[in-house]
Formats: C-alpha cells, structure tokens, sequence
C-alpha cells in the first residue's frame, strides 16, 4: 500500500477538504502494516473503496423564521459504507459544518460502528444551520423542511440517523414527526427518539457514560480507578453531561466544562444540581457557558480559553474536533495527567495525540472511547425491531459490556512490543479488519 500515493490522489478528488484528509491519514497509518501483510485487500482495492464515500446527498433547505423571513441552509447526507450493516451515525447542526467535517464524521463512524459489535455501517449527515437563539417554532420548520429531502434516502434497513452537535431530542422529535407524516410509517428510522414512542432508555448518557466505561478500563488496566480522580472535561452538551454524571457516580471530580466562549472552573467539583443545571445551559439554546458562574459563584469562568490548562488526573474533551492541540497536550502531560479519552469526534489535533503517545499516557481515541452512543442507537434499533423496550438496567449492562469489549479488542490490536497500548492502532486496526472482510465477502460493488 502505497500511502503517500493514495493521499495525493485523495486530495485531488477532494481539494482543500482538511478534516476529512487528517482523518483518513490518521487510520491509513494504522492500517499499512496490515494492509501490507494482506495481499489480498490490496487487490480488492478495499483501501481505495473504503476511502471514499458510496454517495453524498447535498440539498438546499428553505424555512421561513419568525419574522416571515425566508431562509435557506444546506442539508447533506454522507453514506459512507454499509458493508457491515444499514448506514448508521448522527446529524449535527451546527454553522461550522460541511462537507469536509461530514466525510471526516462518516468515515470515523465506520470503524466506531464496527468496533461496537453490532451489525451497523457507517454515515452521517446535517447543515450548517445555526440553532442558536432560535425559537422552537423555527426549529420545527426547520427539521421538517430538512426531513422532507432526507426522507426519500433513509429507512430502518436502509440508513438511521440520530443526533449530534445540535441535534438532541427535540430535533429528533420533529424530523421523526415529519418522516412518519410523509411515509406513514411507525419504526425506528431515527434514534435518539423520546421514550414513548420508541426511544430507549440510557440513549441520552449512553456516550457519556460509554466513555467513562473505557476511561475505567484504561485505568484499570494500570490498577487504577476513577475514585478520587481529578478530571477536566470540555463542553457541556449531551456528552459532557453524561461523563460528568458518571464521574461522580464513580467517585471522581470533575473540575471545569467549556463552551465555545471560555471554560468554568469549579475546584469544589461539578456535581449534584450543578450537573442538572448543564442540562439548562444547554437548553438556552445561548451559546455560552460564562453563566454557570454566576448560578454557582465558587466557580471561576475564565473567558477565550480551553480547559486543559488545569491540572488534573484524566482529561475527556466532549466539545468538538481539533480542540486540544499540542500546546494543551503539553501542558497536560507536564500536569501530570495520565489519561485522555477523547468523548467528541477527533477533539485532539495528530500533533496532540503524537504527544500523548511519546510520552507514554494513555490516549483513547473517539471512535472507541464515543462508540457507546451509537451502540445504544444500535440497542434502539433492536428494542425497536422486537416491538420491546429493555429496561434501564439491562440496556446500561449492555452497554457497559460492549465498552469493556472494545477496550479488550483495542488492547489486542494496540499493544506494542514495550509493552504500550496504543489505542488508535488497536482502535483502526479492529475496526477495519472487520469492515475489509465483509467488503471481500461480497465482491465488488
Ligand atoms: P451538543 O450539541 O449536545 O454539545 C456540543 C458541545 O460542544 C456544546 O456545549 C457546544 O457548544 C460545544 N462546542 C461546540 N463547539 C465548541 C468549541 N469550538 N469550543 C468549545 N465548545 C464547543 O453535542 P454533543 O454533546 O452531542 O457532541 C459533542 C461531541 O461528541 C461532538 O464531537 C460529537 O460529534 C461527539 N459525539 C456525540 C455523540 C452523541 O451521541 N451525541 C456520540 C459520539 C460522539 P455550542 O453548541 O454552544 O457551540
Ligand atoms: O458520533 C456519533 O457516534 C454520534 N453522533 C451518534 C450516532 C448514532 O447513530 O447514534
């Protein structure tokens, strides 16, 4: 496998398309030993088939605000592969996206699927629509006029959306309202649905709680444990939410959330009401996070700055891609952290994890250490498929198992010879192997 060449070509097709480059350099440097050592993916060209997306849907979405205004986003739909099963993976909204970011996420999502055990391809999908201030009304015209292009390419064996950035049960709730109205069908198309109408339980802290899980794994696999950990956490969205609740329950302190305004910095620990109140923050629809320090006056918020700068034990970045960069890793590692698993999608820059990785810590990847919300989408997806719904209980042990098992399959894949796992080769390496096998099962297509 000849990378460089591959990368050179890639570009070419998709000039300029940054994230979704990183991304792909970031597991094609993982996968060449392997590749190298498989003659027949090579002629299979599964390298060059697994690169690059089966289709994009890019649409214009009209929606008249408030004010009787018109307005118009864009909406995409990456589908990226389906070799394992339906296209699976969220939608985000947010100002920032395109089709770089979506091609990045649906590649990613892939591997992550893959390493969930569970029998789903990867995709992704949203707009640059900005639901900031936004009123609930404009939301629902929105997510309707969205549904109404995306509706035509979806369907429960098909391609099942879900959230992201942007995208959380109220959004979920309009564009299931307006696929059901245009299909006349009741199934579990979307995840991330309310609990009476075909959600599931444990859904909204399952990516959260997922990444502690592996956080708990990495430690444990050093005798350690979360009890008494000192942990810096970015965002506060549905994933910070979710981790910071199951710190607590384990005995950690989370000590700071951020926003794209600044970070908080609450040395007493994000706990108890202050958890729920994230839940509000969110909610506001307001954009910053500078507010949780005036509901909670021991905390500091500290303005145009990114969380990692305090010291702490365990470090979990929940914002967003590229929000940790080498600078912030240094600092980490030189405060003594010993830990990073990445709940958002790609937060570290390559030159932060090439950090994390020189100096020996234990770096979790996104696609392992966030796979614990899609895997309870793919939970959804069977409650739904059996017209059941599982209990809290048996969907967390479920959950906490599949975590466990992709941290075991990271670690078989990812130890080196001294003895270091390196997560993102365990992590690129398990999870391609599985989505290569099946590509060469069922031929070219
Ligand atoms: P939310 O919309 O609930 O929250 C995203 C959070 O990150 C918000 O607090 C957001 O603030 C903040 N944020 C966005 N950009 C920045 C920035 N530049 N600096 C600091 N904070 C920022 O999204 P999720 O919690 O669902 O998603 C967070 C990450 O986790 C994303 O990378 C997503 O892809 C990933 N993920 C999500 C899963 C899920 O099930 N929801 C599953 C797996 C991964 P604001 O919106 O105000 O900009
Ligand atoms: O990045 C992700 O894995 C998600 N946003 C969740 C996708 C899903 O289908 O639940």
């Amino acid at each position: 496998m000849n990378l460089e060449k591959l990368m050179i070509d890639l570009e070419k097709k998709h000039p300029g398309e940054v994230e979704y480059l990183q991304a792909v350099r970031e597991v094609l440097e993982s996968i060449e030993e392997v590749v190298n050592q498989n003659p027949h993916f090579e002629s299979a060209g599964i390298v060059e088939r697994i690169i690059e997306p089966d289709r994009v849907l890019s649409f214009k979405v009209p929606w008249v605000d408030d004010s009787g205004k018109v307005n118009v986003n864009l909406g995409y739909r990456v589908q990226f592969n389906n070799a394992l099963g339906p296209y699976k993976g969220g939608l985000r909204f947010h100002p920032s996206v395109n089709l770089s970011i979506l091609k990045f996420l649906g590649f990613e999502q892939i591997f992550k699927n893959s390493l969930t055990t569970l029998p789903i391809g990867g995709g992704k999908g949203g707009s640059d629509f900005n639901p900031k201030g936004k009123s609930d009304a404009e939301i629902m015209r929105f997510c309707q006029s969205f549904m109404l292009e995306l509706w035509k390419i979806i369907g429960p064996e098909i391609d099942v959306p879900a959230g992201d950035i942007g995208v959380g049960g109220k959004e979920i709730g309009y564009l299931y309202g307006m696929y059901k109205k245009l299909t006349h069908e009741h199934h579990g198309v979307l995840t991330g649905k309310g609990l009476s109408w075909g959600g599931s339980l444990i859904r909204p802290e399952a990516t959260g709680f997922g990444a502690v899980y592996f956080a708990q794994e990495m430690l444990a696999s050093k005798g350690e444990s979360m009890k008494g950990k000192t942990v810096c956490i970015s965002g506060f969205g549905n994933v910070a939410w979710g981790a910071a609740s199951k710190i607590n329950e384990l005995g950690g302190k989370v000590v700071t959330i951020s926003g794209p305004d600044g970070y908080i910095h609450d040395p007493q620990g994000i706990s108890g009401d202050k958890i729920e109140y994230m839940l509000e923050l969110r909610a506001s629809n307001q954009d910053i996070v500078q507010p949780y320090s005036y509901e909670f006056p021991d905390a500091a918020f500290i303005p145009g700055k990114h969380p990692w700068e305090v010291k702490c034990d365990v470090a979990i970045p929940c914002a967003t891609q590229n929000e940790l960069n080498a600078e912030d890793a240094k600092t980490l590692v030189n405060n003594g952290c010993v830990c990073v698993a990445e709940g958002a999608n790609m937060p570290s820059t390559p030159e932060a994890v090439e950090i994390f990785h020189e100096n020996k810590i234990m770096f979790g990847p996104g696609k392992a250490v966030n796979a614990g919300g899609v895997a309870t989408s793919g939970l959804e997806m069977s409650q739904n498929a059996m017209k059941l719904n599982w209990p809290r209980e048996e969907v967390d042990q479920r959950l906490h198992h599949i975590m466990k098992s992709i941290h075991s399959t990271c670690v078989k894949h990812g130890t080196e010879e001294d003895g270091y796992v390196n997560y993102v080769k365990g992590a690129n390496i398990a999870g391609f192997l599985k989505v290569a096998n099946a590509m060469i099962d069922q031929g070219v297509i």
